[in-house]
């Protein structure tokens, strides 16, 4: 079973609203970013959640402890369930989010590879596998592994065991859900869906693996 996630990267909150009750049926949780928060504010989490889902805060956060509390504070005070932090700035950066996150009852995965083509550019020879042993030694509740390079995420999946693997890069970015579902627990998809002209229909066919 595999969690369907959708990214909704639209910039409007009436965008927004339509693509997720065409599409809450089939979705396990919403993951919103800079796109939408940038555009709607932070407030956009009470409307969604409206739908009954998870709504999870991806702001790669990568900053030093005090700055990531600070942001994490605001991400769990206005309602998400989860927050992604990038895992290159280092243990006690991850650290504050994964203390904050808990300490709201929340979850926090850490981006160990990212799954577009200039990932690899400095992020090779360990490093992904250092940041996925991080997340033991912090205790967060999972990692971001690319669903573009299958080969790379099974063997993270490898080094974090039982802890939760969320994979984007489905659909828009050519990774292949059949190739990854059934290494990891949520595969993410956006595009492929809110730019899909029925969200719904496309929703349920990604929603499959669940
Ligand atoms: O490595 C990553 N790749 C990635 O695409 C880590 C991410 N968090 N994402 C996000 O997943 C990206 O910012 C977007 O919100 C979503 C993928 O969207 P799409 O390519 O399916 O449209």
């Amino acid at each position: 079973m595999t969690d369907l996630i959708l990214a909704l990267d639209v910039t409007s909150r009436t965008e927004a609203l339509r693509i997720s009750l065409e599409t809450a049926p089939y979705l396990d949780a919403i993951k919103i970013g800079y796109p939408l928060v940038l555009a709607e504010g932070l407030n956009i989490v009470r409307d969604l959640s409206e739908f009954g889902l998870p709504v999870i805060a991806d702001f790669k956060v990568a900053d030093i402890p005090n700055t990531n509390r600070l942001i994490a504070e605001e991400v769990f005070s206005h309602g998400c369930s989860a927050i992604i932090c990038h895992g290159f700035v280092g243990k006690d950066s991850v650290q504050a989010c994964v203390d904050t996150a808990h300490d709201h009852r929340g979850e926090c995965y850490v981006v160990t590879e990212m799954s577009h083509p200039g990932a690899v550019d400095f992020f090779h020879g360990g490093i992904a596998e250092r940041i996925a042993v991080l997340v033991d030694e912090t205790g967060a509740d999972g990692i971001i592994a690319p669903a573009t390079r299958p080969d790379r995420t099974s063997l993270l999946r490898n080094l974090v065991g039982n802890k939760k693997i969320l994979s984007p890069g489905v659909g828009a970015q050519g990774g292949d859900p059949t190739a990854i579902a059934a290494i990891v627990d949520g595969i993410i998809v956006g595009r492929a869906i809110y730019e899909s002209p029925d969200p719904a229909g496309s929703a349920r066919e990604y929603g499959k693996y669940r």
